[in-house]
């Protein structure tokens, strides 16, 4: 093999991921740091510019509670959030970003970013909590904004660098490690407290695109569960990790609903033009609390359109021509009724073109005019997201100023957003139970994040030092495929097929056909079972044995190899959660068909879980639910 170098770096605070959370924790801490004379550093596999999920740029910002505007509490926002979730929600975690998240989008807009504006210069909104960008170059605004502040306070960041591990010593995490995409190096980053912002996990499940659309998603593939298997490898306790995503999107370009349904207030209907938020209205009193709440729960909405699939009133339409007509109709006179029209659809291509380019490129493809003629919308294959509408990620500490005597004992240990693994910290999509930050909720958890992780490192100062046998061990586990491969590539004249090892988009195959088949893919209609489950699990110890067989060709496929190994203990964890919540509480997210029902007495509860490295063994554990003020204070 080619000869490795190492390089280690040495910092106060590592920032692992430069997507919304990491760029926003790099903004606040850069000020902080620089008075306290702490560096801070920051590493992304990919380039900070486009990298994660607002890469392609956004065409709204999809939370402002505007409480400035007087029109919406923190408590507004919170309860919006608790009944999306089906009641699963850290009240004190969500609470804390929408308190904070205003001044985030006044920053944006401070460098550079176009937030549309009515004729009283006041934000167009696209809901109640969402206000439409002109956000193409979001993602570059946002990253100038974290380089520069990193650079004026005598940080650092490295692009392309792929983390594989954190460093854990004495059970405080003390750094990580990973290697360079570009060069043959393996990167040892030393320090004393350590935020994860590497975003959520796509491509566990099989996706809808196969076959020449294969890689195309919703959530960026790029984001490939590093959270989740950061905190999991720490051994944190993670959370909701049975609450995955599944959006309704523009069919196979996956382009967004949301302005549609809210700004242009389009209506889906099915293949017979029934509207099955309608038909299904009854539906809704089977879902507790829940199925009243206004708006609807994203997961009963999807629910409502599955049903009619399932009865064979599929394909589902967004009816775009209805409601843009509708739209201009209402305008005093044909002429303006015309120049509304165009103004509409310049806002529509807008809606694709600034976040989802290959839905307006499908559009063109297939010569639709929105305005005539509507266009299909399915659910689409699962997420792992704590971002949006899912909850996945690791079991954080809340900020103690918004305990009550009844939360601060479960919710509070000391640092806002740190672990349950000292020195440990999280946000964005890899920090769970708080739903609904969406862009501008990221950045904010990553600023909370960031200060008080300083304050972590103020507070207590050097960790243990990690050896360098321990590096040693780890780097030589990163190698591992390219030694492989190297080894064993002679022994057939088809690399792609080889007792020896296994490539790691063969791996990656059937990890999602396990999901899918096993785990309520789309190819169950998201319908799964306890012996369902039991089976998948038993599947997936055998695709673990075969992680360590994996083989790699470039460095370009060792990223791969361990992109897959992440999404391993992410697809693990989640299982193990379908199977410990004995119950259905999210229809249309996915249905446990054993159990259809959903159960208040017993579930209206956290499902946690915790992986210890050295056994293998998984342990699930009951955390209440326990929110900040009682229904008769709200
Ligand atoms: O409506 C490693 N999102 C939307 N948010 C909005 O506010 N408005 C919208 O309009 C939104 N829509 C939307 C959204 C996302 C996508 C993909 C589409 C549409 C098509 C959601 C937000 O984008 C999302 O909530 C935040 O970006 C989450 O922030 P964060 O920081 O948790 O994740 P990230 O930004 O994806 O960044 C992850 C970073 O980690 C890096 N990384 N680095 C080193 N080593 C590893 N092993 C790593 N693995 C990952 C990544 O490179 C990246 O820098 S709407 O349609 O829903
Ligand atoms: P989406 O494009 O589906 O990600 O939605 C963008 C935003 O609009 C998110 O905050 C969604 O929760 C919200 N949203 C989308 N569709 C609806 C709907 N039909 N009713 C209420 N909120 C919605």
């Amino acid at each position: 093999m080619t000869e490795w170098k190492t390089v280690v770096v040495e910092t106060d605070l590592l920032i692992c991921g430069g997507g919304m959370a990491a760029c926003g924790a790099a903004v606040e801490t850069a000020h902080w740091a620089k008075q306290r004379g702490l560096k801070v550093t920051l590493v992304d596999k990919a380039a900070v510019d486009r990298s994660g999920a607002v890469a392609m740029g956004l065409s709204a910002i999809n939370l402002y509670v505007d409480l400035n505007g007087g029109k919406n509490t923190v408590r507004d926002y919170v309860d919006y959030v608790r009944n999306d979730l089906m009641g699963i929600t850290r009240e004190d975690l969500v609470a804390n970003i929408a308190r904070h998240v205003d001044s985030t989008v006044h920053m944006f807009e401070k460098w550079g970013l176009p937030i549309w504006k009515d004729e009283k210069g006041q934000y167009v909104h696209e809901g109640r909590w969402q206000v439409m960008i002109s956000g193409e170059s979001y993602k570059a605004i946002v990253a100038e904004a974290a380089k520069k502040a990193l650079a004026e306070a005598g940080g650092e960041y490295f692009e392309r660098v792929f983390l594989t591990h954190p460093l854990v010593v004495d059970g405080r995490c003390v750094g990580a490690i990973g290697f360079s995409v570009r060069e043959n190096t393996i990167y040892v980053f030393k320090a004393k407290a350590v935020l994860t912002a590497m975003g959520g996990a796509v491509h566990v499940f099989k996706p809808r695109s196969t076959g020449e659309g294969i890689g195309r998603s919703w959530y960026p593939p790029f984001n490939s569960a590093g959270s989740a298997a950061f905190t999991i490898t720490a051994g944190a306790e993670m959370t909701c990790q049975e609450v995955r995503f599944v959006p309704v999107r523009f069919k196979d370009g996956y382009g967004p609903v949301g302005a549609w349904f809210l700004l242009f207030k389009a209506i889906a209907t099915n293949a017979l033009g029934e509207d099955y938020m309608a038909t299904n209205d009854a539906e809704l009193d089977k879902w507790g609390p829940y199925g009243r709440a206004k708006p609807t729960p994203a997961n009963l909405r999807n629910w409502l359109m599955m049903l009619d699939i399932q009865k064979g009133k599929g394909p589902i339409y967004m009816q775009t021509g209805d409601a843009i007509n509708n739209i201009s109709k209402a305008m005093p006179d044909e002429k303006s009724a015309r120049k509304k029209l165009k103004e509409l659809e310049n806002e529509a291509w807008e809606d694709f073109l600034d976040m989802t380019i290959a839905q307006a490129l499908l559009w063109a493809a297939t010569n639709v005019e929105p305005d005539k003629k509507p266009s299909e919308i399915m659910a689409c294959e699962p997420y792992f997201i704590g971002s949006h509408s899912g909850a996945s990620g690791a079991w954080v500490s809340g900020p103690k100023d918004l305990q009550t005597a009844e939360t601060e004992s479960e919710y509070f240990w000391g640092y806002a957003n740190m672990t349950t693994v000292p020195g440990l910290f999280a946000a964005g999509d890899a920090s769970g139970a708080s739903s609904h930050k969406f862009s501008s909720g990221s950045f904010t958890e990553g600023r909370i994040a960031g200060k008080s992780a300083l304050a972590f490192i103020v507070d207590k100062g050097n960790g243990a030092t990690v050896s360098d046998a321990q590096i040693a061990a780890l780097a030589a586990e990163i190698l591992q495929p390219l030694a492989t491969f190297e080894k064993h590539r002679d022994d057939t004249t088809d690399p792609d097929i080889n007792p020896s090892y296994l490539r790691p988009k063969q791996f990656m195959s059937r990890l999602q056909k396990v999901m899918d088949e096993y785990a309520g893919g789309v190819s169950t209609q998201l319908a799964t079972s306890k012996a369902q489950l039991e089976k998948g699990l038993e599947l997936l110890a055998f695709l673990r044995e075969d992680a360590s067989k994996l083989g790699a060709e470039t460095l370009h496929e060792l990223m791969r190899c361990w992109e897959n190994r992440h999404r391993l203990l992410q697809a693990e964890a989640h299982m193990r959660s379908v199977l410990f919540r004995d119950e259905t509480r999210w229809p249309g997210y996915y249905v446990r068909s054993d159990k259809p029902a959903m159960d208040q007495a017993n579930w209206l509860a956290f499902c946690n879980t915790k992986y210890n490295r050295e056994t293998g063994q998984w342990t699930m554990v009951k955390r209440p639910v326990k929110y900040l003020t009682s229904d008769s204070e709200r």
